[in-house]
């Protein structure tokens, strides 16, 4: 963009901005004022003048992104994506937080076009943007070439106190500073207020300091100064230097109500009771939802130069399209999101013999999928050695090697969860993360962000129950499992065998609306080489199967995930012919089977039911019927060899033989 700023319209278009959010939080009597008027110079200084977006072409590839961290603030993100010209009309501002309104309480990632994320847990957003600086960085290494620049977009967040001070941010910003993400450009809307009192109250740390040692580039402006601002934006913008950076804009929360600004009073709706007051003082007239014709005519015009700016770049993209055909291909196919159609028979066959930790399977299967899915990455919490899912010829991603497809992310679970989601909603990449599976509510909050925005990130989870074994309670996920599962949209496949862990892959790279997570073992377990690879991979898609079938009528039904379908196959061996055994290696996939199936699977006639899993039992009541009998383990575990506490836990077959007889 030029460099000489329009002042005066951008002031304008600040008042309007500020008028906006105060007609819907009014209209509604919720929502949160101080951040939309407190940080509206910065808004329109960014959406009048500085990012490069095309209204019309809210997926462009080369787009600046930017995130509202602090997700309260929505109206200021409503506001200026409506004065930009999104398609999102003043009746939707008029419905702020309304049923079906584009305009939820919080932003909310594929309803609104423009919102880059789903935001309102504070500090996710900060995650957020390092995840699409980190996509920024890995596109523009593997398509951009000697001739064609196609990439080269920058990431802008808006975060507060809260953000802040959350811990999320600050593995994410740590992270970020080590990596040399100089593509991110991270606002910190610096106004001294939280929510309940002064920031004081709570804080003392510099927080330019802080950013400093993290390796951030710092500067700190007079938030409400337009040039001030647009000079920090320029500069930030401008430093290709190996820094993320950091400006700290100086703010008054709540400026243009006076009876609140400046104090806790006025980060919620609070301000709304001082609505015609303050709009007056503003200078606005008494329409409400009020937008000058000079502020419509100016975002026009700027439209008109952003579309040149697009056009200029979509002239130098065809060059490039035509000049690598390959790339152009890849770019193609990974912004649809598809993985290949025959995914699942890329992968070879375990041979006959194999067994091992599911785990260890997964390491196998991860190297094919990744073979066939380019743009699939991975990473780990520091524990690349013990999780498997390192792609071995996939390289580090790092300071200058952004084509590299693994990515360590040290000791920061809850940064690596929002750092996929990042990545997840940028679309490109197909992102994978790993720990250890007790350490799954580490990244909790951003796992739910994942469900809750249909982002198709994979978590290999390993180290799966007290099989773990020496390493005692601390480390053995006993209500992990079920307590994934209870999070919507989530997928959770706790595998049983080799092949299941390639179905497993597979469902959670096919699956383009929602997250899915592995859950696998890190003790070795038997493979179930009698039943065909086919029908287990099958099987895992569905969720739920039959892998033995009865050979007399039916009359008892095990089922079973993971390291205890062993348990089960061998049971039923013992047991003789009028047992079933049904692997259930995801709950949510078998629960979205057609009625029939489901009946097929588990004929209602049959209410001699066990269910065994060595986690919490309470989830299979729903799969066992009230006359069904469950093997779990409704306590933490404790410090021994993993096979001892199975087996001291009431885990194993003899547990499953004394049952039966018991139900017989
Ligand atoms: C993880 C999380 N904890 C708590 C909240 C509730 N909350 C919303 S805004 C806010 C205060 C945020 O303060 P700040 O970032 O300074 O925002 P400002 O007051 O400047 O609008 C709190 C505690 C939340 N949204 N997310």
């Amino acid at each position: 963009m030029s460099t000489t700023l329009p002042e005066s319209e951008l002031r304008q278009a600040a008042t309007i901005a500020r008028g906006l959010a105060i007609d819907a939080v009014h209209a509604c009597n919720s929502g949160h004022l101080g951040l939309p008027l407190g940080a509206a110079e910065i808004g329109a200084v960014l959406f009048g003048h500085a990012l490069q977006y095309h209204p019309r072409h809210p997926h462009w590839i080369n787009r600046d992104r930017f995130i509202l961290s602090a997700g309260h603030g929505s109206m200021f993100l409503y506001s200026w994506l409506h004065l930009a010209g999104y398609e999102l009309p003043l009746e939707e501002l008029q419905n702020f937080r309304q049923l079906h309104s584009k305009t939820p309480g919080h932003p909310e990632f594929g309803e609104t076009p423009g919102v880059e994320a789903t935001t309102g847990p504070l500090g996710q957003g900060v995650g957020n943007a390092v995840g699409y600086a980190i996509a920024g960085k890995m596109a523009a290494a593997r398509f951009n070439t000697e001739q064609h620049k196609v990439v080269d977009y920058h990431v802008f967040a808006l975060a507060g106190d809260g953000c802040l001070q959350e811990g999320v941010a600050a593995e994410a910003a740590s992270l970020a500073g080590h990596l040399g993400l100089d593509n991110l450009i991270l606002i910190y809307d610096s106004n001294d207020v939280t929510l309940d009192a002064m920031a004081k109250v709570t804080q003392s740390e510099d927080a330019a300091q802080r950013f400093a040692a993290y390796g951030f580039d710092v500067v700190t402006i007079h938030g409400h100064d337009f040039s001030a601002i647009f000079r920090a934006v320029d500069d930030a913008r401008r430093a290709d230097n190996g820094k993320p950076k950091l400006i700290v804009a100086r703010t008054e929360i709540g400026r243009g109500i006076p009876e609140v600004a400046g104090t806790a009073k006025a980060h919620g709706e609070g301000g709304a009771k001082f609505a015609e007051s303050s709009r007056k003082g503003l200078g606005l007239p008494p329409t409400t939802f009020f937008v000058s014709d000079d502020v419509r005519e100016y975002f026009q015009q700027h439209q008109a130069r952003l579309l040149q700016r697009y056009q200029a770049w979509m002239a130098t993209f065809d060059a490039w399209r035509t000049a690598n055909p390959e790339l152009a291909q890849q770019l193609q196919t990974a912004r649809q999101g598809q993985v290949p159609a025959d995914l699942i028979d890329t992968i070879p066959e375990f041979a006959a013999g194999y067994a091992d930790a599911t785990r260890n399977s997964g390491g196998v299967v991860i190297q094919h999928v990744a073979a066939k899915v380019p743009l699939f990455i991975t990473g780990s919490a520091d524990l690349f050695g013990s999780t498997k899912n390192y792609i071995q010829d996939g390289k580090d991603y790092g300071r200058g090697v952004g084509t590299g497809r693994n990515i360590w992310f040290g000791i920061r679970e809850h940064a690596m969860g929002a750092i996929l989601n990042g990545l997840a909603y940028d679309g490109l990449f197909r992102p994978s993360g790993a720990t250890f599976a007790v350490f799954a509510d580490y990244l909790r909050p951003a796992i739910r962000v994942a469900a809750l925005a249909h982002l198709p990130v994979t978590y290999i989870f390993t180290h799966d129950s007290v099989g773990v074994g020496e390493d005692g309670p601390t480390h053995q996920p006993v209500e992990t499992c079920s307590g994934l599962r209870v999070i919507p949209n989530l997928d959770v496949i706790r595998p049983g065998d080799p092949e299941e862990v390639a179905g497993a892959f597979v469902a959670a790279l096919e699956r383009t609306n929602g997250p899915t997570a592995l859950l696998l073992s890190r003790q070795k377990i038997a493979t179930q080489h009698a039943i065909p690879a086919k029908l287990r991979r099958a099987g895992t898609l569905r969720g739920g199967y039959v892998m033995l079938h009865e050979s007399g009528p039916l009359q008892m039904i095990l089922l079973a995930t993971g390291s205890e379908l062993q348990h089960a196959m061998a049971a039923a061996e013992k047991l003789g012919p009028g047992v079933r055994v049904v692997s259930m290696p995801c709950l949510e996939r078998f629960d979205r089977q057609a009625r029939e199936y489901r009946e097929q699977v588990l004929p209602h006639s049959c209410t001699r039911r066990i269910a065994i899993e060595a986690g919490v039992p309470d989830l299979w009541h729903k799969y066992v019927g009230p006359q069904g009998r469950i093997l779990g383990i409704p306590r933490f575990g404790l410090s021994a060899p993993g096979d001892t506490v199975m087996q001291e836990l009431g885990i194993g077959v003899e547990a499953v033989l004394a049952t039966a007889r018991e139900i017989s």
